[in-house]
């Protein structure tokens, strides 16, 4: 054997041992292999290798220039670092054409300052990573500390649909899209945290425009923005589903989501302490076609519409399944919108211009426990409490949304548990009864007699198991009743 091939025959010998022998490709390492990111990228073979980074920071920037590669740091973005500090451009670019297969993981991404663009305007993009007519997945990364002159602080996709779970983007800052921005393109944004971004115009946590976006199981956090949607601006079309929305600011309107012109549906969501100087520090619509399922909306502060503000939008304009309680000093404000209000609480009197579609109350939706200033009495980020916006036993809002809603495949309520419990939806964003079989509103054990029936069936002689009555086992509402939910139910406290 030469001596030139001999590195590369331990590298092998080492992977046949950490490796499936089905893999084609190899681990290149870096700073083992290749002195920087960028080097191990230009030596992969996109489809077969990946490279694999050691702890530490790396300043440079990085382009995946369409290989279909992993590209993975071995001890997680803690300890793992891309910092564009002192360079110019975005840290991370994939704009040839990559796929769901180029994949960036664990890493935190910062001190980026964009790609210059000369449309939609002049300036730069997507401080933290810049997707152009690509489509690639990001996974357990930190996007922190980046800018930009235009949008997309922290990422900004252009005719783009990257896959993002489980990351983190706060404290970064653009003109619009202090977190994310898209333009056009089908992003979706999964099990992730947008806090802390800023925007000087709108959308300080996200700025979609046109294009189809979907947001999932994220929480949007103290984000804020000079002009619309502190929490999210929207333009295009937009699914948000099992989201919260806390603590988002902005001096003008839409606290924390703003829908202009676009379709949006939002369902299962919280929106918490919100606020914004003119209308709708919850959601503001203008010109839009908003969907609300199974939402709640509690301490956001406007001076009209604290809850939703709806300006000329419709015809599509609904609420329903909804809690609108204790926003200040109004819940739903309307203006040349009809909205149907339905299977609702809603604080104080109902809606002026919004349609009746029935089942609405005035009652205290009982909270598990209200959002709170904290003892300084001020929302300044010191001691605030958002609340528990979980509904006690006695709840007028338990079994009292629509009783004709039938929930998605895979629908879960905020908690990501079964959307549906006791047969009957409930109103606002977690549905009450986890663990609570016979729907008697107390988790005893007379419930927990039952559990071994519905995971395995009845024993011979026994009464069989109500399956509706089992989705109280459901804990991850996978359809299954299974040992993990089983670990989730020992965790609930048990009435004696
Ligand atoms: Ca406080
Ligand atoms: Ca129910
Ligand atoms: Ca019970
Ligand atoms: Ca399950």
């Amino acid at each position: 054997m030469q001596r030139v091939a001999c590195r590369a025959c331990i590298l092998y010998a080492a992977l046949s041992i950490a490796v499936p022998s089905s893999s084609l490709g190899a681990a290149l390492h870096v700073p083992a292999d290749y002195p920087t990111i960028q080097a191990c990228i230009d030596a992969a073979v996109g489809g077969q290798d990946e490279c694999v980074v050691a702890a530490g920071t790396y300043n440079e920037t990085i382009n995946f220039l369409g290989k279909a590669i992993a590209l993975r740091s071995s001890g997680g973005a803690e300890v793992t670092t891309i910092d564009a500090s002192g360079i110019p451009g975005s840290v991370v670019t994939c704009a040839n054409g990559e796929g769901p297969d180029t994949v960036l993981d664990g890493f935190t991404i910062t001190g980026g300052t964009g790609t210059y663009l000369s449309v939609p305007d002049f300036g730069d993009y997507g401080g933290g990573m810049f997707n152009f007519g690509s489509a690639p997945t990001v996974t357990n990364c930190r996007f922190s500390m980046n800018r930009c002159s235009r949008r997309g602080g922290g990422m900004y996709n252009y005719s783009a649909s990257p896959l993002a779970i489980a990351c983190t983007f706060s404290s970064n800052t653009a003109q619009d899209g202090g977190g994310i921005s898209n333009f056009y393109g089908s992003p979706t944004v999964i099990g992730c945290a947008l806090t802390d971004n800023t925007a000087f115009g709108a959308g300080g946590g996200m700025a979609h425009y046109l294009g189809n976006m979907k947001l999932t199981n994220c929480i949007v956090i103290r984000n804020t923005a000079v002009s619309y949607g502190a929490g999210l601006h929207s333009t295009g079309d937009a699914t948000v589903i099992g989201c919260a929305f806390l603590g988002n600011s902005g001096p003008a309107d839409g606290g924390g989501i703003s829908n202009e012109g676009g379709t949006m549906t939002i369902a299962n969501c919280a929106f918490t302490r919100n606020t914004a100087m003119y209308d709708g520090a919850g959601i503001f619509n203008i010109f839009a076609n908003t969907t609300v399922i199974n939402c709640t909306f509690t301490g956001n502060q406007a001076p009209y519409g604290a809850a939703i503000y709806n300006l000329s939008s419709g015809p599509t304009l609904e609420m329903s399944n909804s809690i609108f309680w204790g926003n200040v000093p109004d819940e739903i404000r309307n203006y040349q919108s009809a909205p149907v209000v339905r299977f609702a609480v809603v604080r104080g009197a109902f809606p002026a211009g919004a349609v009746d579609g029935g089942g609405t109350i005035d009652v205290d939706p009982m909270f598990v426990r209200a959002p709170d200033p904290g003892p300084d009495g001020m929302w300044d980020g010191v001691d605030d409490d958002y609340g528990d916006l979980r509904l006690q036993a006695g709840s007028p809002c338990i079994n009292t949304g629509d009783p004709a809603f039938v929930p998605a495949p895979g629908e879960t309520d905020l908690d990501g548990h079964a959307r549906v419990l006791c047969g009957r939806v409930d109103m606002g964003a977690y549905e009450f009864g986890i663990g609570d079989y016979d729907c008697d509103q107390t988790v005893d054990l007379t419930d927990f007699a039952a559990w071994s029936d519905c995971m395995s069936g009845p024993l011979a002689g026994e009464p069989p198991v109500a399956p509706v009555a089992c989705a109280a086992f459901d804990f991850n509402a996978d359809g299954q009743i299974d040992l993990w939910d089983f670990a989730a139910f020992q965790r609930l406290p048990i009435t004696p």
